[in-house]
């Protein structure tokens, strides 16, 4: 524990302020001066760490920048009480600590900022009752929009078309705009410039930040008995876990990644485990580094370098941040808590026991399952068209992806998890996120990455022994849903190529399906 009664004489606080693993904004109002009755709480607890089983890499980023946040907040002369997962006191869920820390320090109010996940905003909402004080609920000064902006945004629409959306934000937030505010460059989407493979013979150039080490509390988490997944080097761990360190990472990213981020946006290799993405996400959602200084930044380095930075790599990451990620937080607060009941296709498979392990022979699956065992992370086009797509066409109940995708992921919180897992990848909310079910067979993974080359089946066989599971399972996706997808205008063609094809082949290919189904924990 970081006690805060060193540093308090009187030992009382008018008022305790609740800061979560997510919240660690310095710029935060909350932090703009120093007060003598203020007292700061962050608190490591059982009821975060347990509600999924985490990647043991995301519960050391989270711990790791919780302390380092403490600690600067105490630098700065601010109060903090901070309990760690072990601490003899900590009574491991978020009301039962307040209780009594508030009782401890004669509290006389409680605040907190509006957090981001449902569940914990509906504990939230107890704790006047449960504490028997005033509480007060604060913003946390981190999104563009408001959670119900976008409610008013699509209000009478009949869909929540994401472009419309974006292209609102570029206006309300002068990004990428002219002053007549029309797109800079002529177009407000260059999506189509970013569809390349990696190119033969390409060397890839990144920057991994310096490592640290967490070897304590990579101990302290193993004493505690909490249960994760995956693996964790402690004398080399990656992830950037202060505002400076999310700055570098940042700026890195600008220099060395962003000329080739658009165009190899969607690629993927088994030689790279990020390519040229930012690895932002985490630094983003616990709000060590704020979106708009994020989107200001890359804008400004279009402005300052086009031919290095062309647009086509500018706009396809600002759409990510401004856009999608935006976009999804408003779902989520527009949809919840219905929305994670969704089930539209009432798939009910188990997922297969090799996604825990990455032991599988279909190679684009070992290859993104195994590196997100290894370092908590896949990018976009791994999680949906990779792991996402074949979880919908395996027919795999949404509730066992999603508990998957929220705990494998360093950056996964419900409110973006959950939109892009149940929403976007399996289409579980019937086209609330997308206008159409993202699946393909192997051809688009064949045309995107190096996987097939080296994988024990063919991506070129639908039947037959080593025939690719994803185009049997591809075909069968479209035969079991055909009522389901008929009505969609984007669907229309892959159901008239099913139906067009002989009574024999169609037949060869379900059979090969409903095999692979069968031996789904063997593939
Ligand atoms: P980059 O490719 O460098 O993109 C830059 C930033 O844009 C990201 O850091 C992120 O903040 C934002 N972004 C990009 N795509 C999206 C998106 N679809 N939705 C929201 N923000 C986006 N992202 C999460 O932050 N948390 C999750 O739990 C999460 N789960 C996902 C689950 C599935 C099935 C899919 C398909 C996507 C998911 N994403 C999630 C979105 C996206 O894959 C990650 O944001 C991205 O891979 C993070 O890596 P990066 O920082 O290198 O991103
Ligand atoms: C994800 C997470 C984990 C693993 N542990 C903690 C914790 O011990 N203490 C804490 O305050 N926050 C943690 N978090 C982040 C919370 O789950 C997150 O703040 C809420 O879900 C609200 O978005």
């Amino acid at each position: 524990m970081i006690d805060a009664e060193k540093t308090n004489m009187n030992n009382s606080f008018n008022s305790v302020k609740l800061i979560l693993g997510d919240q660690l904004n310095l710029n935060h109002p909350w932090f703009n001066s120093v007060n003598e009755n203020i007292l700061f709480v962050l608190m490591e607890v059982r009821s975060e760490t347990d509600y999924v089983k985490h990647h043991i890499q995301k519960v050391v980023a989270i711990f790791d920048a919780m302390r380092k946040f403490a600690v600067e907040l105490k630098e700065k002369g601010h109060h903090v009480h901070y309990l760690k997962i072990n601490d003899s006191e900590n009574k491991a869920t978020i009301t039962e600590n307040l209780k009594v820390i508030c009782t401890k320090f004669s509290a006389k109010e409680v605040h907190y900022q509006l957090p981001d996940e449902f569940r914990v905003d509906e504990e939230l909402k107890q704790l006047e009752g449960e504490i028997g004080i005033p509480v007060f609920i604060s913003d946390s000064y981190h999104f563009l929009t408001t959670r119900n902006e976008f409610g008013e945004f699509f209000k009478g629409k009949k869909t929540f078309l994401m472009e419309n959306f974006y292209r609102h934000m570029r206006v309300k937030h002068q990004v990428l705009v002219d002053s007549l505010n029309k797109p800079v460059g002529g177009r407000w989407n260059f999506d189509q410039e970013n569809r390349k493979k990696v190119p033969k013979n390409h060397v890839i150039h990144t920057v991994l930040l310096t490592s640290k080490n967490v070897s304590g509390i990579v101990e302290e988490i193993e004493q505690s008995g909490i249960k994760t997944i995956g693996k964790v080097e402690p004398s080399e761990f990656y992830w950037t876990t202060t505002r400076d360190q999310a700055l570098i990472l940042l700026e890195e990213f600008v220099s060395v990644s962003l000329p080739l981020f658009g165009t190899l946006q969607d690629a993927m290799t088994e030689n790279h485990w990020y390519l040229y993405h930012s690895r932002l996400s985490f630094a983003l959602n616990v709000k060590l580094i704020s979106p708009l200084e994020v989107i200001k930044r890359v804008e400004k380095a279009y402005f300052e370098n086009p031919d290095l930075c062309e647009l086509n790599q500018i706009e396809g990451f600002i759409r990510q941040i401004l856009g999608w990620r935006e976009y999804m937080r408003g779902i989520y607060w527009s949809q919840m808590p219905a929305y994670a009941e969704l089930n539209f296709f009432e798939n009910k498979r188990p997922l297969p026991s090799w996604f825990w392990t990455g032991n599988t022979k279909i190679n684009c699956l070992k290859h993104a399952i195994s590196q997100s065992l290894d370092y908590a992370y896949a990018h976009h086009i791994q999680r949906l068209m990779v792991t996402g797509n074949f979880a919908l066409l395996a027919g795999i109940h949404p509730d066992e992806v999603d508990k998957w995708y929220l705990g494998i992921y360093i950056d996964a919180f419900e409110w973006v998890e959950i939109t892009n897992t149940r929403g976007m990848s399996q289409f579980a909310d019937g086209g609330i996120v997308g206008t159409k079910p993202y699946v393909s067979s192997a051809a688009y993974i064949h045309k995107m990455s190096d996987y097939c080359r080296n994988c024990y089946y063919s991506y070129d066989k639908k039947v037959g022994e080593k025939a690719c599971p994803f185009n049997s399972l591809y075909w069968n996706f479209f035969d079991q849903h055909a009522e389901k997808l008929r009505s969609n205008p984007r669907l229309g063609m892959m159901l008239n190529v099913w139906n067009k094809m002989t009574n024999d082949d169609r037949t060869a290919i379900l059979l090969q399906a409903s095999s692979y189904l069968e031996q789904i924990e063997t593939l």
